[in-house]
């Protein structure tokens, strides 16, 4: 039977085969939130890239560039990593040169993968639709805090694997613990995540409207894969 894993950061990656898998990367707060929420919007592609300069090369060729490092907006970009820019009106049909902490570099880890897509909270409902009927084992990759476990992720993957534990086995304890994970918060979600290390991060720069908004479940159709350099959106 075909199987589903959880790499619970990127560090863990080196264990994990990419090859012929589809991984799902996530990174809830917020950069996988404001990528779903963009083509909601109707952003035409996001380019991740990992590094500031890559960013600022593209906003030279003329794409919107959105660049987040410790949470802030990094100077002289013009947007930084909250779904609310993304859901700005002049987003619709642009393309955006995006780079962030930890999300854009986990999607250039993934790349020996047959198939990248992005998840979120906001298009888990598509998403356990679309992955369903795949003949492929997945990874679910959380992105973490600069290499380390964080909970939001990890509660995302539990929530996917719950949805999908009919149609995957778990190949190892990762699923299971994020799915024992997942059952215990998702009764009250937002109480759960406020003790993680990176909400309490966001809530001192005042973007708790961010959390509430990333928590949302299955809101939008979007899925963001990765056709060669640049994500695009099955809709
Ligand atoms: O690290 C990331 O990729 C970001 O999503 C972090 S933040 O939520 O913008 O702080």
């Amino acid at each position: 039977m075909k199987n589903i894993d959880v790499c619970l950061t990127p560090e863990l990656l080196q264990q994990y085969d990419l090859k012929e898998k589809i991984v799902v990367v996530i990174d809830i707060l917020r950069a996988s939130s404001c990528m779903v929420s963009g083509f909601a919007n109707g952003v035409k592609e996001i380019v991740p890239v990992s590094t500031l300069e890559e960013c600022k090369d593209l906003q030279n060729q003329g794409y919107l560039a959105a660049a987040e490092r410790n949470g802030s907006k990094a100077t002289g970009f013009d947007m930084g990593n909250s779904p609310f820019e993304y859901l700005e009106e002049k987003v619709k049909g642009e393309k955006i040169a995006v780079t962030t902490t930890n999300g854009t570099l986990a999607i250039n880890k993934s790349l020996a993968a047959k198939e990248i897509l992005i998840g979120a909270f906001l298009n888990l409902g598509v998403l356990t639709a679309y992955l369903q009927n795949k003949e492929e084992d997945i990874i679910v990759l959380c992105a973490g805090w600069k290499g380390k476990f964080n909970l939001e992720d990890t509660l995302f993957a539990g929530a996917l694997c719950h949805r999908l534990k009919n149609y995957f086995e778990f190949a190892c304890d990762a699923p299971l613990a994020a799915e024992a994970m997942y059952l215990t918060a998702k009764k009250d979600m937002m109480a759960y995540m406020q003790d993680s290390s990176h909400a309490k991060r966001l809530a001192k720069l005042d973007v708790v409207k961010d959390i509430e908004f990333c928590i949302q479940e299955s809101i939008y159709d979007v899925i963001p894969y990765l056709s060669g350099k640049a994500l695009v959106a099955k809709r």
